[in-house]
């Protein structure tokens, strides 16, 4: 099956769809200070996301998908009918995409925040509020955007649906889908399941094989330039798993896994757990160092063009890490921070917290 190569994805979850984590831009070197925020109301536990013009996406538990200019200006906002968790991904030619706890896949205009189409995920009997049958097509993962544009995302299975928002195809899962789809350059589908599995799916939806964790695959997964598939689970491990499915190793934490591996230009992987600590691996499974935060880590670590570490803890900071594990800087925010930064082209960051804000910093 030949893959139609679009121009790459303005940005999404982990930035593109290997997942890797890196940013092209730094770090900066001097702590940022709060240049602005948008008080949402509700907490911000999605990732910004950053189109080529610099319009910030972001979203919410108060329902809403919003866009912001540089200097956080409101540019729309659009209203679906639950909670976001879903982080906006930006295609090439600037449409956005989104899901939310309403179990729909939204395709807006980035221009306006217009809806193009939804597509309803699973048929789940009730699609919002609380309980396991409102949760269970909430469409919270990604979406990834692949290299010929069809979008990934899960629900009550693994869906790929075609820029016209049609279905592409459904591949079953045991279990609900939280994990974002990564897609490998030769189109395979890799995503895990609260039904404890990691899944290799064929660019025709197709199952090509199925990994047993002991525990719920929350995490998204991350491929190496080499094919090696990097993911979490709540059994408290990273896994490394060749690109057949056989394990090449598990390096175990002292809590779960939620967040996602960011993989270093040099294969060092970086990544937080629920044990409060941050752990840089090398690619043989090994700890390089690790850094201890106060609370939980769920956000997801960004490395820079330099190998400098950004990420957010529950324990109301972001840090920025040296590539040697030491401390360049932290900033106090208002909340959790589970939400995964970004950088801008000009370094500053953006990132959401649990006190219902997204916020802007930047170097003084
Ligand atoms: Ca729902
Ligand atoms: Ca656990
Ligand atoms: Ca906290």
């Amino acid at each position: 099956m030949s893959t139609a190569v679009a121009p790459p994805a303005q940005g999404m979850f982990r930035f593109e769809p290997h997942h890797r984590g890196r940013s092209p831009y730094l770090v900066p070197k001097q702590k940022p200070e709060i240049r602005w925020t948008m008080e949402t109301s509700a907490p911000v536990t999605s990732s910004p996301t950053v189109s080529s013009e610099g319009l910030v996406l972001g979203a919410s538990h108060s329902n809403k998908v919003f866009a912001l200019d540089r200097d956080g200006k409101l540019a729309w906002t659009f209203a679906t009918g639950d909670l976001v968790w879903s982080t906006p991904a930006i295609a090439a030619l600037g449409t956005v995409y989104v899901g939310s706890d309403d179990d729909n896949l939204y395709a807006l205009d980035g221009k306006t925040g217009k809806m193009i189409w939804k597509y309803r995920v699973g048929n789940c009997s009730q699609t919002v509020g609380i309980g396991p049958e409102a949760t269970r097509c909430d469409v919270d993962a990604g979406p990834t955007l692949g290299p010929d544009g069809t979008i990934y995302t899960g629900g009550d299975a693994i869906y790929a649906i075609q820029p016209n928002g049609t279905l592409r195809w459904r591949f079953t899962t045991g279990g609900h889908v939280a994990s974002a789809p990564a897609v490998g350059d030769d189109g395979v589908v890799y995503a895990g399941s609260q039904d404890n599995s990691v899944y290799a799916i064929a660019p025709d939806g197709r199952r090509q094989w199925e990994f047993r964790a002991r525990d719920d695959v929350e995490s998204s997964p991350a491929i190496e330039e080499d094919g090696t598939v990097y993911v979490g689970s709540d059994d408290n491990r990273l896994y490394a798993l060749s690109p057949q499915g056989q394990l090449i190793w598990a390096f175990t934490t002292g809590d779960d896994v939620r967040a996602s591996p960011a993989i270093g230009r040099d294969g060092t992987l970086y990544i937080g757990s629920f044990d409060g600590l941050f752990y840089a691996i090398r690619r043989d499974g090994t700890l390089l160092w690790a850094f201890r935060t106060g609370d939980r880590i769920f956000s997801s670590a960004l490395v820079d063009a330099a190998g400098t570490i950004l990420v957010g803890s529950q324990d109301d900071r972001l840090y920025a890490i040296e590539p040697d594990g030491k401390l360049r800087w932290s900033v106090e925010l208002g909340g959790d921070v589970d939400s995964s930064p970004v950088l801008g082209p000009d370094g500053t960051i953006y990132v959401g917290t649990d006190d219902g804000k997204l916020y802007a910093l930047r170097a003084p």
